[in-house]
């Protein structure tokens, strides 16, 4: 979630917030604290939000600094947000919850009010010397490392001084940083922003120095690009898997050829797939819903985000069907769905969410077990998750909520003959055929999830 745009300290659900502006619309960790029945009650374990470290104050033509990138003192916290007390407060309420707290990092640059051969060194803490930072240059060639390394994101308004993490008293300051950071706070993991803008050598140390499961940006679709980066750092964001998911989903005639062969490709490219961050929507891309309103469609990818391998990241309003387009519009106000939790998605993420908790629990073995998938046609996808007996099944489908009604004989499910499996989504029970195909139910685009039925005893699902 962005911490601005989630839920306010006086739970209010009308307080306006008209993203094009880009200011700061009020949310705060209190707000986020009286809401976690909200998001647990989806089946998430774990909240990621917005970088809490003191910003750049002002209004500028880029907007103000309400996402939490353009900081200027990482030892202060973000008052808009609420006191040190409040964010304690909140991570102690998730902690009582069984809940985990991922706080959002920034090593690559600093933000400043103003351009970039304009900058006052010294409103920074502790990198108040130009001395910390590479000199001036704007990133304009992303197919030159160095380029994007050492040169500088932002723009002439708010430019983002980049520091230079090849100097050894900037690694210390970070290092230290970060280990305190999260020792402070109890935090348990870290989305760490801009990670392809910093040289490979510096994350290590920096992940060493967290001790926590540590989950990179590297906002770039080359699985051959992205995926080294998991030598560095515990995970990365699944950017490789973002571009044919959505190609595949947000039309009725996507490829789902290219989403089969990249689960394959991400597989074998990546160290572990499984400490991966799968997404559809976050605050730099356009909301799913912006490209199709079709309901079965946004279904079918949130499924596909749950069961597949890696850390499933739902973007809050994703689940109220919210269709901001690019940024500044994908960040929207959630408090503006009041919370619905009878939303189409949020039933179907609380259900994709449940049978993957109910998998877990069977078995301790199927977080890291890797997904494949087992067939694909036209409009079908269907993938097999987990050890014989225990594997959840996951048909997905792109016709669309006016697909027509017919069954599916599906092979390769790795169950035998006669086996009763639980269709999760409409809770209907299936036998699996005497040739050892699975007929499944498929009606209106929706996405079925198939798991033992026997494995389902004393759970409350379809029960
Ligand atoms: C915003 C607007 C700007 C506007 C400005 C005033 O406000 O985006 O248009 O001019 C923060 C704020 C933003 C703000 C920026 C800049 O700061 O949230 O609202 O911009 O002031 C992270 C965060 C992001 C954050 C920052 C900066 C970094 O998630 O929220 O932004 O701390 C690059 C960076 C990436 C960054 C992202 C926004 O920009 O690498 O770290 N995200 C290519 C490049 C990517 C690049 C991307 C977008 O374009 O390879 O590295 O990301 O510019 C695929 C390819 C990809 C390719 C895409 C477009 O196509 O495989 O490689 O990505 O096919
Ligand atoms: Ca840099």
């Amino acid at each position: 979630m962005l911490t601005d745009r989630f839920a306010r300290t006086d739970e209010s659900t009308t307080a306006s917030c008209d993203t094009k502006y880009g200011r700061y619309c009020g949310g705060t960790w209190k707000g986020i604290e009286k809401k976690l029945d909200y998001i647990q009650g989806m089946g998430f374990t774990a909240i990621w939000i917005t970088p809490i470290t003191t910003q750049m104050e002002g209004t500028t033509a880029d907007g103000s600094a309400y996402h939490g990138y353009w900081q200027q003192d990482i030892y202060g916290l973000n008052s808009e947000y609420g006191t040190a007390d409040d964010l304690h407060s909140l991570i102690s309420a998730l902690h009582d919850r069984d809940m985990y707290m991922m706080v959002d990092v920034v090593a690559n640059h600093m933000g400043y009010d103003g351009s970039g051969d304009s900058v006052d060194y010294s409103v920074f803490d502790p990198f108040n010397s130009r001395k910390y930072f590479h000199s001036y240059c704007e990133v304009s060639d992303y197919s030159d490392q160095t380029n994007v390394e050492d040169c500088w994101l932002g723009d002439s308004t708010v430019s983002l001084p980049d520091l230079n993490t090849e100097r050894n008293d900037v690694q210390s300051l970070w290092y230290d940083w970060v280990g305190s950071l999260v020792s402070n706070y109890s935090i348990d993991g870290l989305r760490v922003d801009t990670v392809r803008h910093v040289q490979k050598d510096f994350w290590p140390g920096f992940n060493k120095a967290a001790g926590v499961y540590c989950v990179g940006e590297v906002f770039d679709g080359d699985a051959g690009f992205t995926c080294p980066y998991q030598e560095v750092m515990d995970g990365v964001l699944n950017y490789p898997l973002y571009f044919p998911l959505l190609r595949a989903f947000k039309s009725t005639s996507g490829s789902m050829s290219d989403l089969y062969n990249m689960i394959n490709t991400v597989k074998s490219t990546c160290s572990d797939s499984t400490l991966l961050g799968n997404f559809i929507e976050n605050h730099d891309n356009p909301r799913f819903a912006s490209y199709t309103d079709d309901i079965s469609l946004a279904k079918n990818v949130a499924a596909f985000t749950i069961m597949a391998d890696g850390i499933p990241i739902i973007y809050a309003g994703q689940e109220q069907h919210y269709n901001g387009g690019s940024d500044p519009y994908n960040r929207e106000a959630v408090w503006l769905s009041k919370y619905n939790t009878d939303s189409p998605l949020y039933k179907l993420i609380a259900k994709a969410n449940a049978i993957r908790s109910r998998a877990i629990y069977q078995d301790g073995g199927y977080l890291s077990y890797k997904n494949y998938p087992i067939y694909q046609d036209q409009t079908t996808l269907a993938m097999r998750k987990g050890y014989k007996g225990t594997q959840t099944i996951t048909i997905l489908s792109n016709k669309g909520a006016d697909g027509d009604g017919y069954t599916l004989y599906l092979s390769n499910t790795g169950h035998e003959a006669g086996v009763k499996l639980t269709e999760i989504i409409s809770c209907s029970t299936i036998t699996v055929g005497d040739d050892g195909k699975v007929p499944v139910p498929m009606k209106e685009g929706l996405p079925r999830i198939l798991y033992p039925s026997s494995e389902l005893k004393g759970s409350t699902l379809c029960s």
